[in-house]
């Protein structure tokens, strides 16, 4: 996977590519990570990439001159590579997009400043527009990294264990369940006695319904648009007769109390 990254900041990805499972995958060659400086494709001497915008107002707006310069140039570094815009405009991003977009041979990702890019650049040089969340950021660099580091996950090798990724939260549409390590007891608090028990079946389960649990709790509408497997059903089905029994026995106790 290349990703090709177009900024007027560069040096803002330096420590991005230098850590962790980002800087593992580069140095294992499973990425291959570089910026280009659209300031360097501004044709005055000036190294403008930003003007006033037509019809006036406040901010200002990326030249479409520079913009489009970094963009082929791009292209021609990996023409088989997807161009994506980073913007609030974009489709928001999640683990599906994740695990899209890292089916492609590369990534070019574009990060506006300003109060955004010249439309004429979105129509005729931009192939999706990706937005990570409904909030205005003061530039699409922090976004290009998100994309990157979600995308880096899927491509198999880069988290050390091969199905690591499969285990994901929202790669079974559930969040993860809970995790647990040494000490045994910390403050008073012992580990869950199952995962001691070495019955790695029970461990699965146990894992399963703390998964479906911490999703009903925390992201109920994630279990609502879930295609639930037969035990996951019968996770539910169990839960909603204890809690039938428990309204039961209280509405018992209430008529017991007033007779
Ligand atoms: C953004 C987002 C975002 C908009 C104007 C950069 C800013 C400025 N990018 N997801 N949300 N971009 O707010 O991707 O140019």
């Amino acid at each position: 996977m290349k990703f090709v990254v177009l900024t007027i900041f560069p040096e803002m990805f330096d420590p991005f590519w230098d850590h962790g499972i980002i800087r593992r995958a580069i140095d294992q060659k499973k990425i291959f990570a570089s910026t280009l400086n659209i300031r360097d494709f501004a044709e005055d001497n000036h190294q403008v990439t930003d003007d006033r915008p037509y019809g006036g107002g406040s901010g200002m707006v990326m030249k479409p001159e520079p913009l489009s310069g970094a963009i082929r140039a791009a292209n021609r570094k990996c023409p088989a590579a997807k161009t994506i815009l980073l913007s609030p405009q974009g489709r928001v991003f999640d683990q599906a997009a994740a695990n899209e977009l890292a089916g492609f041979e590369g990534l070019v990702l574009v990060c506006g400043r300003y109060e955004g890019v010249d439309e004429r650049i979105s129509h005729n040089l931009i192939d999706d527009e990706i937005s990570i969340g409904d909030y205005v950021l003061t530039g699409g660099e922090l976004a290009a990294m998100v994309v990157i580091d979600a995308v880096t996950r899927q491509i198999p090798g880069t988290l050390g264990g091969e199905d690591a990724a499969e285990k994901d939260s929202f790669s079974n549409g559930l969040l993860e369940h809970a995790h647990y390590t040494r000490p045994q007891v910390f403050e008073g608090n012992a580990v869950p006695e199952i995962l001691l028990s070495g019955h790695h079946e029970a461990i699965e389960n146990w894992r399963l319904e703390s998964a479906m649990l911490r999703t009903l709790l925390k992201r109920p509408d994630l279990l609502k648009s879930k295609s639930l497997s037969k035990q996951e059903l019968d996770i539910l089905k169990k839960w909603s007769q204890r809690i039938e029994e428990i309204i039961e026995s209280y509405h018992r106790g209430h008529r017991e109390h007033r007779e």
